[in-house]
């Protein structure tokens, strides 16, 4: 549930920084030859040539779109170049990607508080920058102002009249009589501009922004004009921009709210929340949401930008949907091994790099079982404290796999009737690593650290009983990821491994990812501050002071494991070192320019062809729910909805909204991904992955997803 942040002034600069057709630039870079040309970055599993996850924006003009396959793209634009996402350790290997977007964040926090929102998404605090340009060279005296600059949307300003919109945004800057705020933003237009142009001159690539008085009007503005521009919310504009647009494009109301708001209340549009007081709101979904809920409709937003530039946690996910699933325990172990490999690769780079150890691994899973009245129920999270070394990942991350499938089939459900065993399948697989705070300086060295994790507190003859102990602590009440951990002891043996079970869903494709996990936790505090569980404390005095305390314990044999761990831990660690990718621009920018040019003069037919493509996705979306299609029948969906009548013309007057939407088979998707995507992209995702509590009302009353992005449609 969204919570209400004090309210503050509207007197900040915040922006929202999204980078364009990220995957792609990203590719782009790496081979020139494909900037300016229609490309798309496909999928690891080359089913139908691959799902396309990224997509050019002069692929865009051809109409193809993030949902289809490459075999379907090509149909539409036989010349478009599909690239495939790097692979490593048989998936895809995200690692690119996330490198660049560090490097274009750390050209941005050049300027101001940087938060990154996800791999291709920054809040940027400019407020202080803002009010010291407004003190010391004031945008009215400037003469003259850059073309980027000028090329900026100003929301409200108008130019219907065919007056030169350079001039119009040229005066709305130069204005020396505007109120404070508005003077703020033109510092604002300036700075972004510039940062804009820095960034493509740094790493060659385009990203757009939003400039607005808090980060909710910043996001909804970044995606209004893409590729390579950016958007203005000056504070006279909020209230005609939140009028028009729809709920469940609102942060935070893609999902089950949204869908209550509308059903319940008869909210369509932002604006709609206008006509119910407070107390009304507060009464029907809380204090806090109710608060909320008020605020927005009157595009009030107090959340701060974060200061954080790195990752709260990091995960290593894969999904085997339909016959890929994994069905013997043999089989996952197979995976966990890679994914707690990468992870831990990830753990010790961040270790190296910035100094911080994660304190708690998390093990997720989709599962089904077959024949089983039962087989919603969700295969439960399970969660420990984190022992650093690939082998004692790996090890833990199976003991909490077998934990988990312990419980999910049933402590006695191994065997059903008679020689009949309980057969089940894994469709996604994700490990995490999060608590990841930063090692108190100058008290512990990384060998320290890993001497201490050698010691018999987490021997592994132990580790079923700390792992459920330290669990326990590590569960915050009501969150389901940090559910106890009820360790197989002795060790299950599963007699239904061997089994198969016949594909019944068939065709689907792989889908597959791995993440930076970005999640709310408190980088800043120490481990020595953190004594709400027993983990911490633990590790708190070691961290402190050293190898006093346990180390003195057990001292020989600890001794021996530990010079073991050492020497494993460093070559481990030398190899990783060796294989990390480092990401390095070297085309020329000017080159660059020549071959593509941003202005975004022929968009409006791509809009249109954009948003129809959203309307058909989002109900393919929004249909994932109840009757799990393969994607194949889902896009047979599209098409023949694309070549149907229906016409739209969502929120045209507030400009173009060019996101497009996931459509994903339900199995496909891997929940160690969905929080490193863009907001909307969660939100969408979650909202199919939540159960509904009407689907009979919602498809009687034509209140899917697609309906608010299809206004034409009789509700
Ligand atoms: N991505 C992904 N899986 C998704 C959505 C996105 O792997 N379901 C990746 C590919 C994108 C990147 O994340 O390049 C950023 O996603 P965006 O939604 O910001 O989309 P793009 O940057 O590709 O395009 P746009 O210019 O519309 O923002």
């Amino acid at each position: 549930m969204p919570v209400a942040k004090p309210e503050s002034c509207d007197s900040r600069v915040i922006a929202h920084i999204d980078m364009d057709c990220f995957y792609v630039q990203v590719e782009q870079r790496k081979q020139p030859q494909l900037r300016g040309l229609p490309t798309a970055v496909v999928q690891y599993n080359e089913w139908k040539g691959g799902a396309l996850i990224a997509v050019s924006y002069e692929a865009r003009k051809f109409g193809v779109k993030r949902s289809m396959r490459g075999e379907e793209a090509k149909e539409v634009c036989p010349q478009i170049h599909l690239v495939q996402v790097p692979v490593a350790r048989g998936k895809a290997d995200l690692n690119g990607y996330r490198n660049a977007g560090s490097e274009v964040m750390s050209i941005l926090a050049r300027r101001g508080r940087c938060e990154r929102a996800s791999i291709d998404e920054v809040y940027l605090d400019l407020t202080d920058a803002a009010e010291t340009m407004l003190a010391e060279a004031p945008p009215q005296h400037l003469e003259a102002i850059d073309e980027e600059a000028l090329k900026s949307h100003i929301l409200g300003l108008n130019n219907e009249d065919g007056s030169d919109v350079k001039e119009i945004v040229r005066n709305w800057i130069h204005r020396c009589h505007a109120d404070h705020r508005d003077k703020l933003l033109a510092c604002g237009i300036l700075i972004v501009a510039e940062l804009r142009m820095q960034v493509l001159k740094e790493t060659e690539f385009t990203c757009s922004a939003g400039i607005a008085h808090n980060k909710m009007l910043a996001k909804l503005a970044s995606g209004m004009n893409k590729p390579a521009q950016q958007t203005v919310v000056p504070f006279s504009s909020v209230q005609g921009l939140l009028n028009s647009l729809p709920i469940r494009k609102m942060k935070q109301l893609g999902g089950k709210l949204g869908m209550s708001l509308q059903i319940d209340m008869g909210v369509n549009t932002v604006g709609d929340l206008l006509q119910f007081s407070e107390e009304k709101l507060q009464e029907r979904y809380g204090l806090n949401t109710g608060t909320w809920l008020w605020n927005i409709a009157r595009g009030i937003n107090g959340e701060a930008v974060e200061g954080r530039l790195l990752p709260k946690s990091h995960g290593s996910g894969k999904t085997f949907p339909g016959p890929r699933a994994l069905k013997t325990v043999s089989a996952v172990q197979h995976w966990l091994n890679q994914l707690c490999e990468e992870l831990s690769e990830r753990l010790c780079s961040d270790l190296e790099q910035n100094k911080r150890i994660a304190h708690t691994l998390t093990l997720h899973a989709r599962a089904y079982k077959s024949s089983d009245s039962d087989s919603e129920k969700k295969f439960p999270s399970k969660s420990c404290p984190l022992r650093y070394g690939t082998a004692k990942i790996q090890e833990d991350a199976f003991n909490l796999f077998q934990a988990g499938l312990r419980e999910y089939i049933g402590l006695y459900g191994v065997k059903s009737q008679g020689s009949h065993y309980s057969r089940w399948g894994i469709t996604s697989l994700s490990v995490s690593a999060s608590k990841i705070v930063p090692i108190p300086s100058g008290t512990c060295s990384i060998v320290k650290y890993f001497h201490w994790q050698s010691s018999s507190h987490f021997s592994s003859i132990q580790s079923a009983e700390n792992l459920r102990m330290d669990a326990t602590h590590l569960s915050p009440p009501g969150n389901e990821s940090y559910s106890e951990v009820g360790l197989p002891e002795p060790k299950i043996h599963f007699p239904g491994e061997d089994s198969w079970i016949e594909d019944t869903t068939p065709g689907l494709g792989l889908q597959e990812q791995k993440i930076n996990v970005w999640k709310d936790e408190d980088l800043s505090c120490s481990p020595s501050k953190k004594k709400v569980d027993g983990f911490t404390e633990d590790t708190s005095p070691l961290l402190l002071s050293g190898t006093q305390g346990c180390l003195e314990q057990n001292q020989n044999k600890q001794q021996r494991e530990f010079s073991k761990d050492e020497s494993r831990f460093k070559s481990e660690y030398r190899e990783q070192k060796g294989t990390r990718l480092k990401n390095k621009g070297t085309s020329s920018i000017l080159k660059f320019f020549k071959s593509c040019n941003p202005s975004g003069t022929s968009l409006s037919q791509e809009h249109d062809r954009t948003v129809q493509g959203t309307d058909a996705q989002l109900t393919n979306g929004a249909g994932f729910q109840s009757s799990c299609h393969n994607l194949a029948e889902l896009n047979e969906v599209e098409v023949a909805k694309e070549n149907g009548t229906s016409s739209h013309s969502y929120i045209r007057d507030q400009d173009e909204w060019r996101r497009e939407a996931w459509s994903y088979n339900i199995n496909e998707i891997d929940p160690s991904v969905i929080d490193e995507l863009p907001m909307e992209i969660q939100d969408e995702i979650q909202a199919w992955l939540r159960p509904r509590k009407r689907p009979n009302n919602i498809v009687q009353r034509g209140s899917t997803i697609s309906h608010y992005f299809s206004p034409t449609k009789k509700s």
